[in-house]
């Protein structure tokens, strides 16, 4: 500590001797381009770090994120959607705001589950504000891998961790008694998110396309261990019980 001390004070020292030998213009150039640059450099960060007002839907084919998109747009679950083909996008003010004549708009991009179409994700994720995983709380147990996959896939992007990008687990079709808790869909992706971690590290780099590697060595996998904050939510995107997800939304998009 104390050498430290010792070398600032030396580091000064030099730093006046030098000051004193050189003429008055020069010395008040060199504090101009240290103010401009920091002055820059302030204003790039302040740049970089406004937020967007992307929020990305994923998630499985049929576990509701178009019926969420239109709850959140509208108000109502437009019954009938179909598989999608191409993605939902929109930019508009939540239905729920604009009832209470306020709000900002959102741009909510809902991205196929088809596992064809899913790649498409990469297009939206560099700007994305929040992304909400739907999970299919009804239908969950054989599909939870192929969840626990995506889920993953996603929680691996380079894109997704760098910018520590929220994400909101919802767990959708609440609305059905024999939906599955949160608590207990939390658990399973866990539990299933740790087995693909083993599975994975352990097949040969060459088919690795995975960015980031997931939790802490030697200990079972949970999302509090991950850089993202990971919260998880219920839902019925039909019966417009959507209120968790529009309060995660209004927390993280900027106008
Ligand atoms: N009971 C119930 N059914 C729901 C709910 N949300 C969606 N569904 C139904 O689930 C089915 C699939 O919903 P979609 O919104 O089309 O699913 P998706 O996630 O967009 O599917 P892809 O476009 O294939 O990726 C539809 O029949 C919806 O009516 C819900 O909260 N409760
Ligand atoms: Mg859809």
């Amino acid at each position: 500590m104390d050498q430290c001390i010792q070398r600032a004070k030396e580091g000064f020292r030099e730093l006046e001797q030098w000051a004193r030998h050189q003429q008055p213009m020069d010395l008040v150039a060199a504090v101009a381009i240290v103010v401009l640059t920091s002055f820059l450099f302030v204003l790039l960060s302040c740049l970089r770090r406004r937020k967007s007002n992307t929020i990305v839907l994923a998630g499985l084919s049929g576990s509701g994120k178009t019926t969420l998109f239109y709850q959140l747009r509208d108000g109502s679950s437009h019954q009938g959607t179909v598989t999608s083909m191409e993605p939902n996008d929109d930019s508009f003010v939540l239905h729920s705001e604009a009832d209470k004549g306020k709000g900002k708009p959102v741009h909510v991009v809902d991205v196929p589950g088809h596992s064809r179409l899913r790649p498409k994700i990469d297009d939206y994720l560099p700007q994305a504000a929040g992304l909400i995983f739907v999970v299919d709380a009804l239908d969950f147990l054989p599909n939870c891998r192929a969840a626990a996959e995506y889920l993953y896939d996603i929680l691996t992007k380079a894109s997704v961790v760098k910018k520590k990008i929220p994400i909101l687990i919802v767990c959708n079709k609440s609305d059905k008694v024999t939906a599955h808790s949160t608590e207990f869909i939390r658990k399973q992706l866990e539990k299933e998110i740790d087995k693909l971690r083993t599975s994975r590290t352990a097949i040969s780099t060459a088919d690795i396309t995975n960015e980031y590697t997931l939790g802490v060595p030697g200990e079972a996998f949970t999302f509090s261990q991950c850089v993202n904050k990971i919260t998880v939510a219920g839902s019925s995107a039909l019966n417009g019980e959507v209120s968790q997800i529009e309060q995660f939304i209004l927390e993280h998009v900027k106008p």
